[in-house]
């Protein structure tokens, strides 16, 4: 190849007039190229949409070059990498993070004007990149953009799903899912590598074979699927590098049944081949809870494989001997779902590259970091043996080998305490006998990350007390954080742009601590009124949008109260229904002389429920009923309105979070390991409603206890709570709203009795014990809202205080203290 070749390369690089440039009249040119070549469209006729494919594509061209020198400099230097292992990246859209990375989001906006486009009209219609269920999956492509930002020689490795997670339709108040085929128009930013590709191997037998006097164990696979990798460019802002987010999707192979097509039967050869493309197919919806499905568990395999072949292939461009490889490679396990890269590992270093268990154990032992979002034992992945030993023979045995080795090792330390020595095995007997995936990752990796401090706390003394035990030295906490880029500079400009004048300078977009230079104008009367615009412009956008989606009018005067996440349970959406009800129910009670004192609200609640959580789907209904009624009562008017939006997904909650003046945040103490959502409505200056729970608890270390509403049980306390049982005393407001309910006041009262009877039964999720508490925390906010000039003052200190949930602070965490590895950053200024 000419890359070898300088004098070529030179006079190649000539021809290509340099790197693409950025004026505007560049920019148009490029733009219109990519109309007339790339979209097709006959000079000139395009619509938005086109535009913005067009558009897409010059931006994807920059990028690229970006991504060659970053490549091209990384191979130079050969840092030491890191590899983030994630089945899920929720990505959300990426036209505007792109061009503010870039540093281009101006010149482009000029250009469009110039050809007669608004730079805003076309970003809206790019869908959104949602390869992931909840928190877990944004915090992955939150840490991907830190990781660019900070110059890290990182890599992400994930799949590439054909159908994202569902889209939700609402019909009559019910949830629909509805598949979500988001490649059906083209996918501008990736680039497909059919030359990176690599067979993944299913099914088949292990045999033991006699190599002159050495054993070896030899696997015949059953089905092999070829892995091709699709390249996502993921740039940093203020600096060129531009790192990948490689996604692997199946292809069929041709190592495969070649008999087939020798049997004359070519038409069935040819349809048995295309169902490699499958595996790849559809991302599983259900969030927290495990399935054991045969095909989920193909996914996690087929892509740690591939990654792991990627990862030892770059790795021995350059290098022969396997004892620099923890000196190069880090690999980071992004909960346990891709922890088949232990035994992957395992397999190639012993079968392959023959190093012998010990040595390949030691390696293993150093490159791998896993971290854990899972609170309780219940959700953790058991994978059946069955399932397991049928799927990939081999990484059963080697599994069963780590297992063995590692409870003879825990033998001699801690002696035969049985019942300890099962709880600890990473097999586990029982009716079926499975592989505990959060125990083989454990005593394989070097460090154990929670995500907030309570829930590291947690993992020591509860979860994985054991392993403490024997490894204290291993369990870390890194607290979450989530990007300033996207959840400030691109999803509320004007915020952004408040931000830096008043601080004098952008630099907080990439040293977020800065923001507390916020403080000392908190109480200026100037800043606040700026403030108070900033929100008032972006709840006016958010209002459109409610009035569009749902045909519901909502006063800018009201308080605008939001709860968006994932439906759970543990989350609570059920208890702020319950507090609404309350509230009509309030009102409808009030003398009409004593109204003008109720604080206005628009309540907000958005959130998918997995397919098949039928509790989470009536709550989803409740929610619409509840809102029929409500919305339709002329004597409460502005009073409450409460809308529920549909959909909601990355680019909803870029609308949604700057225009929440209160962001509510339920979970019963304990639940939430961490939680994000949070951290993104505090840096938009929204104030938290919220129990002491995941993250909170830091929250309240930055901002004080004063600047935020904290309710309920504490995570000490639900234990005793429980003990009780429906012994506590179910408070008067909390019966008389469910009576209202199974009274039948919103209709389906058959419907909603089991959501009742939960609350009234055993109230595991301390609905009615915090009840109380909780409208306390709402009168409380009611009562600051009705002081503009210390609202706005709270809500500016929040924002000030929210520089420590970036995930810049995790990242750089995670590089020094799990990782080990240093920025490595191409030599330009961006
Ligand atoms: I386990 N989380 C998630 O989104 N999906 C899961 O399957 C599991 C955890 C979430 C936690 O619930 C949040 O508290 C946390 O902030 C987030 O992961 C990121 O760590």
């Amino acid at each position: 190849t000419f890359g070898s070749d300088g004098a070529k390369a030179e006079r190649m690089f000539a021809l290509m007039d340099g790197f693409l440039k950025n004026d505007s009249i560049s920019l148009q040119k490029d733009i219109l190229r990519h109309v007339e070549y790339t979209v097709a469209r006959s000079r000139f006729s395009f619509d938005d949409f086109e535009a913005y494919q067009a558009l897409a594509h010059s931006v994807r061209d920059r990028l690229i070059e970006r991504s060659h020198d970053t490549q091209l400099y990384f191979k130079r230097k050969d840092p030491k990498r890191v590899y983030f292992l994630s089945l899920e990246f929720l990505m959300g859209r990426s036209l505007s993070n792109s061009v503010i990375n870039l540093g281009i989001r101006d010149q482009y906006a000029d250009a469009l004007s110039q050809l007669g486009f608004e730079f805003e009209v076309l970003a809206e219609q790019e869908g959104d990149a949602a390869l992931g269920n909840g928190g877990l999956a944004r915090l992955s492509a939150c840490q991907m953009d830190s990781m660019a930002t900070l110059d890290y020689p990182a890599w992400g490795y994930g799949l590439r799903y054909e159908y994202g997670l569902f889209r939700q339709v609402i019909l009559d108040g019910f949830q629909h899912e509805q598949p979500d085929f988001w490649l059906n128009f083209g996918n501008p930013w990736e680039t497909e590598r059919v030359h990176v590709t690599y067979p993944v191997k299913f099914y088949g037998v292990v045999e033991e074979e006699n190599l002159n006097g050495e054993k070896r164990n030899i696997w015949t696979p059953g089905e092999v699927v070829e892995a091709v990798a699709y390249d996502n460019p993921i740039p940093g802002y203020g600096t060129r590098n531009t790192i990948t987010l490689r996604l692997w999707a199946g292809k069929p192979s041709d190592q495969h049944d070649m008999e087939a097509y020798n049997t004359g039967d070519y038409i069935n050869a040819v349809v048995t081949r295309q169902k490699a493309e499958n595996i790849s197919s559809v991302l599983y919806p259900d969030d927290r809870s495990f399935q054991g499905k045969e095909l989920r568990l193909k996914q996690q395999y087929f892509f740690v494989s591939a990654s792991i072949q990627d990862i030892i292939r770059r790795f021995k461009d350059g290098h022969t001997n396997f004892d620099e490889f923890p000196e190069k490679v880090a690999l980071q396990l992004n909960d346990t779902h891709p922890s088949l890269a232990i035994a992957e590992v395992m397999r190639v270093l012993v079968d392959e590259e023959n190093l012998g268990w010990n040595k390949a154990w030691d390696i293993a032992c150093k490159i791998f970091s896993f971290t854990i979002h899972a609170v309780i034992a219940e959700g953790l992945e058991k994978i059946p043996v069955d399932l397991l030993g049928s799927l990939l023979p081999r990484h059963l045995q080697i599994i069963y080998d780590i297992n063995f080795k590692f409870v003879e090792e825990l033998k001699k330390r801690i002696g035969l305490d049985y019942n300890r020595l099962s709880r600890m095995s990473i097999v586990e007997e029982g009716s079926t006998k499975t592989i505990r995936m959060a125990n083989l990752a454990i005593v394989c990796s070097h460090t154990v990350n929670g995500v907030s401090n309570v829930h590291s706390e947690l993992l020591k003394t509860k979860l994985f007390k054991d392993f403490y035990e024997l490894w204290p030295e291993k369990f870390q906490c890194k607290t979450n954080g989530v990007t300033q880029r996207r959840w400030i500079v691109v999803s509320n400009p004007s915020l952004c742009a408040l931000i830096s004048k008043w601080l004098g300078t952008e630099a907080w977009i990439r040293d977020v601590d800065l923001l507390t230079g916020l403080r000392e104008y908190a109480a200026d009367a100037d800043l606040q009124q700026e403030w108070m615009m900033v929100k008032k412009v972006n709840k006016m956008r958010l209002a459109e949008y409610i009035e569009a989606m749902s045909g519901v009018k909502v006063s800018l005067d009201a308080m605008f109260d939001v709860q968006t996440k994932r439906i759970h349970e543990y989350k609570r959406q059920l208890l702020n229904i319950l507090g609404i009800i309350h509230r009509y129910d309030c009102i409808k009670n009030m003398e009409k002389s004593q109204r003008n004192k109720v604080v206005p609200r628009v309540c907000i609640i958005g959130g998918k429920a997995a397919p098949g959580y039928e509790i989470a789907k009536k709550i989803i209904k409740l929610c619409h009923a509840v809102a029929e009624k409500i919305n339709n009562d002329d004597d409460v008017g502005d009073l409450l309105k409460l809308v529920f939006i549909p959909d909601y997904n990355v680019s909803v909650a870029e609308l949604v979070i700057p225009g929440a003046d209160l962001s509510q945040h339920l979970s019963t103490a304990g639940h939430e390991a961490s939680g994000t959502g949070s951290m993104k409505f505090l840096m938009n200056g929204c104030l938290l409603l919220a129990t002491e729970d995941g993250s909170t608890v830091e929250i309240v270390e930055e901002i004080g206890a004063d600047n935020l509403f904290l309710f309920g049980a504490k995570i000490d306390e639900v234990p005793k709570l429980r003990e009780e049982g429906s012994a506590h005393k179910m408070p008067l407001q909390c019966a008389r709203v469910l009576r209202m309910v199974r009274d039948g006041h919103f209709g389906f009262k058959d419907y909603f009795e089991s959501l009742c009877d939960k609350v009234e039964g055993n109230d595991f999720y301390l609905l009615g014990s915090d009840f109380e508490s909780y409208l306390e925390a709402q009168a409380a906010a009611d009562k600051a809202f009705a002081d503009p000039q210390k609202w706005t003052q709270m809500s500016i200190l929040s924002t000030a205080g929210s520089g420590r949930f970036s995930s810049d602070r995790t990242i750089r965490d995670y590089a020094e203290k799990t990782w080990g590895v240093e920025p490595c950053r191409f030599p330009s200024d961006g």
